[in-house]
């Protein structure tokens, strides 16, 4: 039983530790877990929340990692199955003095993109009080999209409040317009959708904090509220029927690594409104773990634990008067 649960591919996460060199030519790696929902379910559970995670793992080293880190971060893993038929995706990426870096990934045809939906119908939603989807399980074959589907049809059927996290990842598509429908669509199954003003330009045509926010709120009835990342400005939020509003971001002294800044960013937002907080209170969390997240170089070993955490807006909130 838990609070969250969330589905997604776990990966094992080569970081260059050469600064600028390229993927081609760095030759010292860290190995880290990475994923974009396995980040959420280990932020998730870092700030004291039970959380499991959905997934289907190959029967190789990678495999093995992931479950430890999984027991390390005391993340749940009852629905998690493993094959030896598929391998366990992984992924490098490289060190960039500044911007994002980039990214290859080892993916397809992974243990997680052969999931099977019958692990959905064993699960226990009786404490469930939050559910977190992101784009890229869907993207990954057609069998996790379908598994996809009907994991939504369950939160549906118990009532269980969703984020929906876009996070584009163009490689994993066939074309940007298949990539924006499917993504759109999905979007319209969640109460809280949480893209980035960036991703607005492939998903609704534009960069505009409102106009996505709009787009989202219009297109569907369960939708009720859109929070637009805008990277160290903050984040814009919008209700349905409701004037929007901005939540103000946090300035870090180094940027180290932007990659999991999203996914902290959702894991903060989501942790807080399990725990009542108001919602202006609730983006303050998700900027504050966006930044957290920035200053360290693995996908989600950055994210705080409580201590950490109020450490961190007793002195920052402070500052910012
Ligand atoms: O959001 C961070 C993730 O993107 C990263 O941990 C792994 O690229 C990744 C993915 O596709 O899940």
């Amino acid at each position: 039983m838990s609070e969250f649960l969330t589905i997604g591919e776990p990966i094992a996460l080569f970081a260059s530790q050469d600064t600028d060199q390229s993927l081609k030519d760095a030759l010292n790696f860290r190995k880290y877990l990475a994923g974009a929902e396995v980040n959420v379910a280990v932020g998730v559970s870092r700030l004291g929340h039970s959380a499991q995670y959905i997934t289907r793992l190959g029967e190789d080293p990678f495999g093995d990692f992931i479950k430890d880190q999984l027991r390390e971060n005391h993340v749940q893993t009852d629905y998690i199955d493993s094959t030896p038929d598929y391998w366990t995706a992984f992924q490098l990426k490289n060190k960039v003095s500044t911007g994002d870096p980039n990214i290859f990934y080892f993916r397809r045809g992974s243990a997680a993109a052969h999931f099977d939906a019958k692990t959905l119908d064993r699960i226990d939603f009786s404490e469930v009080k939050f559910a977190h989807l992101s784009g890229i399980f869907p993207a990954i074959s057609e069998q996790a999209l379908a598994a996809f589907r009907h994991l939504i049809d369950l939160l549906h059927e118990h009532n269980i409040r969703t984020t929906f996290d876009p996070n584009l990842r163009p490689q994993l598509w066939s074309s940007p317009q298949k990539m924006a429908a499917t993504l759109n669509e999905l979007a319209k199954e969640a109460e809280i959708i949480l893209p980035g003003d960036n991703e607005g330009e492939l998903l609704v045509g534009s960069r505009d904090p409102e106009t996505i926010a709009d787009f989202y709120l219009n297109q569907s009835e369960r939708t009720q509220t859109v929070v637009v990342k805008v990277g160290p400005k903050g984040a814009y939020v919008k209700n349905k029927g409701e004037a929007g509003y901005w939540v103000k971001g946090f300035k870090v002294a180094q940027v180290v690594d932007t990659v999991g800044a999203g996914d902290g960013f959702a894991l903060g937002l989501i942790t807080a409104l399990m725990e009542g907080k108001s919602q202006r209170d609730a983006v303050v969390r998700a900027n504050a773990i966006g930044a957290f997240a920035v200053q360290a170089p693995g996908d989600n070993d950055g994210y705080p634990t409580s201590e950490q955490l109020q450490a961190f807006l007793d002195k920052n909130l402070t500052v910012m008067g």
